[in-house]
């Protein structure tokens, strides 16, 4: 399938907005979605419109090559592309609450990597925990298939020519406020919950095709 590009459209959530309650409730869930995650496709799409040579790239081929762009378009590529990658990323990475656990050669990897699933945890709750300000934390593959946290700011993505993301949590305060207002702990805790094993496993295993 021929990878998107410009204009870029707002996808829809792959879920109902009552979905995720109660961890996220519908209120929240449609701000992020139908707000937030919205203005930064427009913000994409306004940043591209006057570069004909950048409409003919993907999401990932933008991403990639920032310090290639033109001076004027880095910074708001770099902000709403971003904003667009993660959210997109983030909503296809949660489903409804179900027992779901971790499975397959996915879980495998968080027991040789982490030491168990556990201690994974742990780690991923204080890497979003302890983000300073706005940002994501990340469950990222390399290409061996070992497996690391990573926090960004802002938008930021993780190299990608280097990493393939598993999943990631949202930590800005717009992911969470309007429901938990200042317990991000609380959110995070919950978003463990919502996370979406059997996709997880499928971009585990798809990581050299990406
Ligand atoms: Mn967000």
């Amino acid at each position: 399938m021929k990878a998107e590009t410009y204009p870029f459209v707002a996808r829809p959530l792959p879920y109902e907005y009552d979905a995720l309650s109660p961890v996220l409730d519908e209120e929240t869930l449609t701000f992020h979605h139908d707000k937030h995650y919205k203005t930064y496709v427009d913000n994409l799409n306004n940043a591209l419109s006057d570069y004909p040579q950048l409409q003919q790239m993907s999401l990932k081929e933008l991403l990639t090559s920032i310090d290639k762009l033109p001076q004027a378009v880095q910074t708001p590529v770099r902000n709403n592309g971003g904003g667009v990658y993660n959210h997109e990323l983030y909503f296809d990475s949660m489903k409804g609450m179900d027992g779901q656990e971790a499975f397959g050669t996915l879980a495998e990897a968080i027991d040789r990597d982490f030491g168990s699933y556990k201690n994974w945890k742990e780690q991923m709750k204080q890497a979003a925990i302890s983000k300073f300000g706005s940002g994501w934390a990340w469950l990222v593959s390399d290409a061996d298939g070992k497996l690391s946290i990573v926090q960004t700011a802002n938008q930021d993505v993780p190299d990608l020519t280097a990493f393939s993301p598993i999943f990631l949590v949202d930590v800005w305060e717009h992911a969470y406020y309007l429901q938990y207002q200042n317990r991000r702990a609380d959110y995070v805790e919950g978003w463990f919950d919502l996370i979406n094993w059997r996709k997880a496993q499928k971009r585990y295993e798809d990581r050299q095709k990406q």
